[in-house]
């Protein structure tokens, strides 16, 4: 079902390049679409948003944009068992993201104040996709951290919400909703119309589409970054549960058709163990043709000799989630660069970090696990810097100041200082 590969042979060298060399989807066959697309929703507004929606979606959304939605009401028609799994869910990511504040800061240097202001973006929106990934828990994992930044206005984009989605946001904060989904509800996003305020930012998955409409709009707005398809590299020694790993890869495979499922072991035999279980664990799957592809085209498993090797060749890839199944799971974790997902143990399903833990199931994906961080509470503030300086401190920094904007060719700079510190000796040194 999927090779194993030994470190050494051509092919795991083949293999690993491979993996480093993933990115992001290629944007570029829809680009030109979506260009259009955006361009005609910023210059028309609602008109194109409908237009659209009518045109991809086959319906009229009434209203284009929904201000108040019973969400409690959604909640309380949901399976009991459902409910309580959204609340518990929703309650852990809150609590989750309470520890990411932060405060800001503020000293005083030899007369010069000196600080950081934080404060919540007003309006920010989070995109939910409809179709094969229409996720509730999506919604709790991007709309919670911003609610707990203190965000105003959160605008939940999704076609044709249902009562699990309208559920979530109603526990997750969300205050209105735009329904419609695809580059169109980007561009409306990032621009406004009529019947929608601009946001500030725009964050969540989608589809290839919308990623590339994100990048398109990209300065305009901010962005968390673009979703690719999702990822386990699952780290593991000889005495991991093949099964269990098996279970863990398989369960982001079933996500999407280009999933990257990738096993890095210190055994041989797990290895074989662990490809042995792939098709009849497979084969109990709804999504068996979805967690299939993935597995043939992208799966593998790479074998190596030592623990250390292990934490370089996860480095390397760089997952969005990474798995430890191995004696020592915090020792390992030391010792592999970048941010994503780290789930810990044997007992540690990815699952439990995709719905209950409490950090945000959003995260770098494509390699953007070197240098991006999950989705949090940090990614809904905008910061200030804040200087203000004393009469003594300025006339002791001017001269520093007025020579280094002359040697930069700016009088102007200079000037600006060098007419303060002298209106302040004219005045006779009042401060
Ligand atoms: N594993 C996905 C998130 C998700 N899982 C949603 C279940 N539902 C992101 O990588
Ligand atoms: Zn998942």
């Amino acid at each position: 079902m999927i090779p194993i590969h030994v470190d050494g042979s051509e092919a795991f060298a083949a293999s690993l390049g491979r993996l480093v060399a993933r990115g992001a989807d290629d944007l570029g066959a829809v680009e030109q679409d979506v260009r259009v697309i955006v361009s005609a929703v910023r210059a028309e507004g609602d008109d194109a948003v409908f237009r659209y929606v009518e045109r991809f979606e086959r319906r009229r959304p009434d209203p284009l944009v929904i201000r108040s939605f019973d969400g409690a009401a959604a909640l309380a028609r949901l399976e009991p068992d459902l409910r309580a799994a959204l609340e518990l869910a929703a309650d852990r990511i809150r609590r989750y993201h309470e520890h990411q504040h932060e405060a800001g800061f503020r000293y005083e240097e030899d007369g010069v104040v000196l600080g950081m202001r934080v404060r919540p973006l007003a309006r920010v929106g989070v995109y939910a996709p409809g179709g094969k990934a229409r996720y509730p828990s999506s919604v709790l994992m991007s709309a919670i951290p911003a609610r707990v930044a203190g965000v105003r206005d959160i605008v939940l984009a999704t076609p044709a919400p249902d009562d699990r989605l309208l559920a979530a946001a109603h526990l997750a904060g969300v205050t209105s909703i735009l329904d419609a989904g695809g580059a169109q509800a980007i561009a409306a996003l990032a621009y406004g119309t009529t019947s929608l305020p601009r946001v500030d930012k725009i964050v969540g998955p989608g589809n290839i589409y919308v990623a590339c409409a994100k990048k398109l709009v990209y300065g305009d707005v901010d962005i968390d970054g673009i979703a690719g398809p999702s990822e386990i590299v699952a780290l593991a020694d000889d005495a991991a549960d093949p099964s269990v790993v098996a279970a863990d890869l398989l369960s982001q495979a079933e996500h999407d058709e280009d999933a990257w499922c990738v096993l890095v072991t210190t055994s041989r035999a797990l290895a074989e163990a662990v490809v042995a279980e792939l098709g009849p664990q497979l084969a109990a799957l709804s999504r068996d043709s979805i967690a299939g592809a993935s597995m043939r085209t992208r799966g593998c498993a790479l074998v190596v000799s030592s623990l250390a090797r292990l934490a370089e060749v996860a480095s390397l890839v760089a997952g969005e989630h990474v798995s430890y199944h191995v004696a020592d799971p915090e020792a390992l974790f030391d010792r592999v660069e970048g941010g994503g997902a780290a789930l810990l143990g044997g007992m540690t399903p990815v699952a439990a970090g995709d719905y209950l833990a409490g950090p945000s199931h959003v995260l770098p994906t494509g390699g953007a696990a070197r240098f991006g961080s999950p989705l949090g509470v940090y990614d809904f503030v905008v910061r200030a810097s804040i200087i203000r300086y004393s009469t003594p401190a300025l006339l002791r920094h001017g001269p520093h100041i007025a020579n280094f904007a002359r040697a930069e060719g700016l009088d102007a700079h200079a000037r600006a200082v060098e007419l303060r510190m002298s209106r302040h000796t004219r005045l006779g040194g009042r401060g």
